[in-house]
């Protein structure tokens, strides 16, 4: 019945998916109700462009999506949506979206950490918030957008998954895993910073703590669905605040036997890290830019971003672009073909941020490098390839090393477990085992998180993982040869 079955809208920067899932004998049924496409808009704004998301779109894909998934049982037990970090929808005082969000790859923060770090010393800020410094920090963001008309006329500020949680039910909270994300959230009290909030209402003039809602904590529930003739049989259905950063509901998903393992959350992001009961604040830490973002049960997920299966999917498109339609698989049989290391690059150089030509960015890097760039586009694969496995070595040692958690196997989950090359390469650069799925991990996630919850489910997150290992086909990667190779590699990239 459809008292048995929870439906999780994942929203990832390439697609959105909504996927129901039914606990049956120790075991998550799931089913992938809906997919929509996902991607960033350039939009004309003052005589340049403005990235956006189409949050419409992605708004009508969801409410389909609850629509098929509630039809076919009557009603849900549950929903919770976890969607990509930091970017937010403003709402006037008539609770009216203030324009598309913008999207975290815009250019508009250029500089604007640096302007935050005269007012809040980025040591200062790291000892409260524990988070990375990355250009699209909601707090950044907030000072880059300082002064902007809709910022004015703004009354409220809604994180993605918030927002469409509030369009699903009325209600305004502010999940606190994605909240964590914001650079305006105390790591360790877990609660809003009032040290990070007054730079932006002191010297930015931005006067966020009115846009703000009450933080909840993952397993809240939110209030049911209304609009049965937006939401069909969904309406009615409690909607539940999971974790609903997509990287925390996809940790909770690593299907780990015990504590010492690291993740690679894998898809246009790589996060790749441990799970920590608390967080690192060491000045050692914050200048590797290890993050400390808050996890469904009170953990830390303490991690580094690595720019992903993105720079590959940005080739992808930009060959298709250039007329030339190269397909994934084809592909990554060729840059199997290729050998190892020919050529690496920092897959973390800013320029790779914002979309637009990677084969073009890769050969320019290695060109710098003095390497000889890629001859063609499996060789230019296989130094993405390369290159990401390159950089989950480096940042599982990091993490171990700051965090002091020892690591025996690693654990990847997303789009990118799909990519047998990719999580083959991952074992040989950390000289780990590797096991690779669930491939919808956050989906998988956010559907436990909701489902214990309403009662459907009980335990810690070891039970919990308990769950997604039975439920679970994964596939195991040992180390083929040394790691010598690599570890030179790495030396000569970040020496
Ligand atoms: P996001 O949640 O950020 O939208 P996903 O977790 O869906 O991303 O991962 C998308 C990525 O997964 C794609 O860019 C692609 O590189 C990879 N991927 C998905 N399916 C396959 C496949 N069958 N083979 C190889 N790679 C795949
Ligand atoms: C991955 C992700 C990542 C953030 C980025 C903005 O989808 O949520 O954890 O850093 O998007």
């Amino acid at each position: 019945s459809g008292a048995a079955v929870h439906a999780a809208v994942d929203l990832g920067a390439s697609s959105g998916r909504v996927i129901t899932g039914r606990l049956e004998d120790g075991r998550l049924r799931t089913e992938e109700v809906a997919r929509f496409p996902n991607g960033p808009v350039a939009v004309p704004r003052r005589g340049s462009d403005t990235l956006h998301w189409d949050i419409l779109s992605l708004y009508r894909g969801v409410l389909e999506g609850l629509r098929a998934a509630a039809e076919p049982h009557g009603g849900l037990a549950s929903v919770g949506i976890d969607s990509w970090a930091v970017d937010y929808g403003l709402l006037d005082a008539d609770a009216a979206l203030l324009g598309n969000p913008v999207h975290y790859r815009d250019a508009r923060t250029a500089g604007a950490a640096e302007r935050v770090f005269e007012h809040l010393p980025a040591d200062r800020m790291y000892a409260v918030n524990g988070l990375q410094v990355q250009p699209f920090n909601t707090v950044f963001q907030l000072a880059a957008a300082a002064g902007e008309a809709q910022l004015a006329a703004a009354g409220d500020l809604l994180l993605i998954p918030d927002l469409l949680g509030h369009w699903l039910t009325g209600e305004r909270v502010t999940e606190l895993t994605n909240a964590s994300t914001t650079g305006m959230v105390d790591v360790r009290t877990r609660t809003w910073a009032d040290a990070c909030l007054e730079v932006l209402e002191g010297p930015f003039g931005v006067p966020v703590r009115g846009l703000l809602s009450r933080l909840v904590e993952p397993g809240t529930v939110v209030g049911p669905l209304r609009g049965r003739e937006s939401v069909g049989a969904a309406a009615g259905a409690p909607l539940v605040a999971v974790g609903s950063h997509d990287t925390a509901s996809a940790v909770v998903a690593v299907p780990a036997a015990t504590p010492n393992f690291a993740y690679v959350s894998c898809g246009t992001w790589s996060l790749v890290g441990v799970e920590l009961d608390a967080p690192v604040r060491t000045e050692r830490s914050r200048a590797a830019n290890f993050t400390n973002e808050l996890g469904v049960d009170g953990t830390v997920r303490y991690l580094r971003n690595v720019m992903g299966l993105w720079v590959l999917q940005e080739s992808l498109r930009t060959w298709r672009e250039q007329g030339r339609d190269v397909d994934l698989a084809d592909l990554l049989r060729r840059a199997a073909e290729v050998p190892a290391l020919s050529c690496v690059v920092d897959v973390d150089d800013p320029r790779f941020l914002p979309p637009g030509d990677m084969p073009r960015r890769v050969a320019e890097l290695a060109a710098e490098t003095g390497q000889r760039p890629p001859a063609d586009e499996a060789g230019l694969a296989r130094c993405v390839i390369d290159s990401l496995a390159l950089a989950y070595r480096r940042a599982v040692r990091q993490a171990a090393e700051l965090s002091g958690r020892d690591v025996d196997v690693v654990h990847v989950v997303g789009g990118g477990a799909h990519n047998t090359l990719l999580c083959q390469l991952t074992a040989d650069a950390t000289g780990l085992p590797v096991v690779a799925g669930p491939t919808e991990g956050a989906a998988i996630g956010n559907l436990l998180v909701q489902a214990r919850a309403v009662g459907a489910v009980e335990g810690d997150l070891a039970a919990l993982r308990r769950i997604v290992a039975a439920s679970t086909e994964t596939r195991h990667y040992t180390p083929t040869g040394p790691t010598g190779p690599w570890a030179a590699a790495e030396s000569r990239l970040w020496s």
